[in-house]
């Protein structure tokens, strides 16, 4: 065969399926059959549906090619569990990695139709709440830009994250109905379907040849579902797959309602059955420890290592003995944890091994990430309901927690108080399972998601494991992909990097540190400005569009985009907002670089605070915004539901990135990555990945304040005493009078008392120690920005040294030194 023709068969998406006729009839093609409308009936979601169709089909035939080149390979898989997966729109996405982006556009042409309109057609799935998700999916693009086989294990939430309204400046929850058009990326496969068993009891008995074994008795049964979504790498023909699970009733239970003539019963048990996938739960939450939360991470996790022993089963020249050779599970957060002891049962009761085997294939398989220190978001459940929900996953828990305290006490003679901090269940207050503490005893590798976190891990929160395990422990610094977080997102900057120093950067984001040879170029920095001004008319547009209020794109633009929490600090810059604005109130004539305070973010729909916090920022923009006396230098937004949809307008628009949380509270943060990426300058603590990034960036290119973690720590010991700053401050003292008075609540002092008295009398994050530092630190930001060339320099020496912040990094050391997975090149 020719090398062609041998091209054509190996290669089903060869160049002549991604020319733009090919693309053009794949789409009339789906219009037709897929789509089934008149031709005077087709709108642009129409052409939405079908040209993701068109893409998906293409993307199949690559992972045809990849699972087969896979197989015959034997290559080990890596399975990321994850209860989140926040994978934002993926028509872009998906053209932009099979790099028909041009083809697309032209083809649509052709048609009628213009791409920007019908990628606008998207509904994301907001399956996620934030950070945790978001990383999740950009490790699903970096494994498949680096050909590593993978499979993302996770939940098909019927609704995702819920969508944020503004009502009268107060967050207004509405439920995220994202299947509606239905989903044109996922394939169901009805016939990869698991039961899962639930409640009832474990029963202990003999087997024919006398030897114990246990059964477990369900209390009900459901059946999970898979929906595959396929992951295709960027410049490559690898393409892995996302399975998502559905809860499903199970049609052989309820035929003994039927029997009985009970239909309705029946029925029921549909609906209840099927609420297991109906929601996302949202973190912050106040009350924890739902037992429907429990059901969900138990059935996504057990369909999915049932998939596993199956994918096992079939191979033709392995057992399920060799499972660490063909597979590592990693453990996205505790949230997937109860997999540790559902491996065991699987193993154990239902494979028949023993237990030594079967733990020692646990271990060897599993890996543990932990993404948060707050010790009140480490995830207990009640004994009572863990055992009447799991009662033979509680058994195994004892058992594990039996052989394990053994192992401590061998290590550690006599340490009793060692005993009792370590076990797998928590007995202060009621008893609790302690689901940190099972993934770190069921993996072989336990890591944090910064290099100060990892260290913090192991001289606090998991200090006596570590002291145990200490080969165990490890740093993987978080990434994000620059696929979507810099060429999809900002195609102005993208142009003028290829422009500069070539296309390599996509896929070795080091060779950003070429541009370092043209910041003294004054034409390349003006361009570089250019491309920042016009990044900031293009949100300005879209925050007029949402909000009504008008920025002025040459004002620096001061955003701050997360998650709203107390310890993040929203309410800092807030505090800074208003001083500016006092400043301004109190010196007629004063004149300040003009910025623009951007703000998004989401709060858990039951914190009291985040939510207050929310309104206070509404409520300084709407005094601030209309006062004609300060409204030329200062600018407050709150862009309703911050997604990774509208974080595209987002982070490429930031003069500066505001990274402000107590120091030791954030354990990575991965949008600080992403504004650093695109240029912006960061305020920041040395917290999370800030301290890395300021090391990259070099101190000189980085606005620091504030206490370290372990000054935090030394005020606390000391008691925090948040009076002695406001006496020794009076322009703080005064900011917080402006807001107790009532200045931005039209005169009522309530809305606002709950959040004043916190930050006055007992605030654990320290707000006021900090404030003074942060707005001294922001002086310096004014001034700097008053020197653009300057300012410019340190924009491109941020972009430049952001190479390490790439996922494509993270990814490759979680292979490498967690994983044992390595690249397996698919033919084209
Ligand atoms: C737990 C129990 C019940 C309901 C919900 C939850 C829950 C859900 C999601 C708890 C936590 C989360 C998400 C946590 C998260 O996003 N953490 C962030 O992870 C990022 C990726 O590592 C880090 O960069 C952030 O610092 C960290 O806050």
């Amino acid at each position: 065969m020719t090398d062609i023709a041998e091209n054509l068969v190996h290669n089903p998406t060869a160049s002549h399926t991604r020319t733009v006729d090919d693309l053009r009839q794949a789409v009339s093609d789906h219009l037709r059959y897929s789509i089934g409308r008149p031709a005077a009936a087709l709108r642009p979601e129409h052409y939405y549906q079908a040209l993701s169709l068109a893409v998906r089909d293409r993307m199949q035939d690559n992972r045809s090619a990849s699972t087969q080149t896979s197989l015959d390979a034997g290559a080990k898989v890596t399975c990321y569990l994850s209860a989140e997966f926040l994978m934002g729109p993926q028509l872009g996405n998906n053209l932009l990695n099979l790099e028909i982006e041009t083809e697309a556009r032209t083809a649509l042409a052709e048609l009628g139709q213009d791409l920007d309109v019908v990628l606008a057609c998207e509904v994301e799935p907001g399956l996620g709440n934030g950070g945790l998700g978001r990383l999740a999916a950009c490790y699903l693009d970096s494994l498949a830009t680096l050909e590593r086989p993978a499979i993302g294990y996770g939940i098909r939430y019927e609704f995702g994250i819920f969508k944020q309204e503004l009502h009268d400046g107060w967050q207004v929850e509405k439920t995220d109905n994202w299947l509606v058009n239905g989903n044109p990326w996922e394939i169901p496969k009805p016939d990869v379907n698991y039961l899962v068993y639930w409640g009832g009891f474990a029963q202990h008995y003999l087997d024919e040849g006398g030897v114990d074994r246990v059964r477990w008795v369900p209390g009900r049964v459901l059946k999970g579902v898979a929906y595959d979504t396929p992951i295709q790498g960027y410049g490559v023909h690898t393409c892995n797959v996302l399975t998502l699970w559905s809860a499903r009733a199970v049609e052989s239970f309820a035929l003994d309602a039927f029997n009985t003539g009970d239909y309705y019963k029946a029925v029921e048990d549909e609906v209840t059955s099927e609420t297991v996938t109906k929601v996302l739960y949202p973190n912050d939450e106040p009350e924890a420890g739902k037992r429907l939360r429990l059901l969900q991470q138990y059935f996504f996790v057990s369909c999915s290592l049932q998939h596993v022993l199956h994918i096992m089963d079939d191979l033709a020249d392995k057992s399920v003995h060799h499972l660490p050779e063909q597979f590592a599970l990693q453990l996205n957060d505790t949230h997937p944890s109860i997999g540790v002891a559902e491996l065991m049962r699987l193993l154990v009761d239902e494979r028949h091994l023993d237990w030594d085997e079967a733990w020692t294939i646990t271990v060897a398989t599993f890996g543990y990430t932990n993404h948060t220190l707050l010790p009140e978001a480490l995830e207990k459940w009640p004994l009572e309901m863990f055992g009447e929900s799991l009662p033979r996953h509680l058994e195994i828990i004892y058992e594990i927690n039996r052989r394990f305290l053994d192992e401590v006490m061998d290590t550690f003679p006599g340490d009793t108080d060692r005993l009792r901090r370590m076990s797998l269940i928590g007995e202060d207050g009621g008893k609790t399972v302690r689901m940190a503490h099972l993934a770190t005893v069921g993996s072989h590798a336990i890591n944090g998601v910064a290099a100060l976190h990892s260290d913090l891990l192991k001289s606090s929160t998991l200090k006596d494991f570590y002291e145990m395990w200490p080969e165990r422990f490890s740093n993987k610094t978080n990434g994000v992909t620059p696929r979507r977080f810099l060429a999809l997102s900002n195609p102005g900057l993208r142009g003028l990097l290829d422009r500069t120093i070539g296309e390599g950067w996509l896929t070795d984001l080091d060779r950003l540190r070429g541009l370092e040879a043209f910041v003294d170029d004054a034409e390349f920095r003006r361009q570089w400005r250019d491309v920042k001004v016009a990044n900031k008319a293009r949100l300005a547009e879209f925050v007029l569009s949402s909000t009504g209020i008008e920025l002025n794109p040459n004002s620096l633009f001061d955003i701050q985009v997360k998650r709203i929490h107390e310890y993040k600090r929203q309410h800092l810059s807030v505090l800074h907002i208003i001083a500016l604005y006092h400043r301004l109130k109190s010196n007629p004539g004063l004149v300040i670089p003009p910025r623009s305070f951007i703000f998004g973010g989401k709060a858990a729909p039951g914190y009291f605070m985040a939510k207050r916090i929310i309104k206070l920022i509404n409520a300084v923009g709407e005094t601030v915004n209309a006062d004609s006396e300060v409204n030329q230098f200062l600018k407050v937004a709150f862009v309703p539901n911050f997604s990774v949809q509208n974080a595209a307008l987002i982070y490429p628009a930031a003069n500066l990135s505001e990274q402000i949380s107590t120091a030791g509270k954030e354990a990575s943060g991965t949008g600080n990555m992403k504004f650093m990426l695109n240029g912006a300058l960061t305020i920041g603590t040395l917290d999370g990945a800030n301290v890395e990034m300021r090391e990259e960036a070099g101190a000189e290119n980085f606005f620091l304040f504030g206490l370290t973690e372990s000054e935090v720590e030394q005020v606390k010991r000391d008691g925090y005493r948040p009076a002695e700053y406001i006496e020794r401050d009076a322009e703080l003292g005064a900011v917080l009078e402006l807001i107790a008075g009532g200045t931005f609540s039209h005169g009522d002092p309530e809305v606002f008392r709950p959040l004043v008295d916190n930050l006055r009398y007992d605030d654990p994050f320290l707000v006021l120690a900090d404030y003074r530092s942060y707005v001294e630190c922001q002086g310096q930001v004014s001034d700097r920005w008053l020197d653009q060339e300057a300012w410019t320099r340190m924009s491109i020496l941020n972009t430049a040294r952001s190479g390490k912040f790439s996922s494509d990094r993270a990814i490759a050391e979680y292979c490498e030194g967690i994983w044992g997975v390595g690249p397996v090149s698919v033919r084209g």
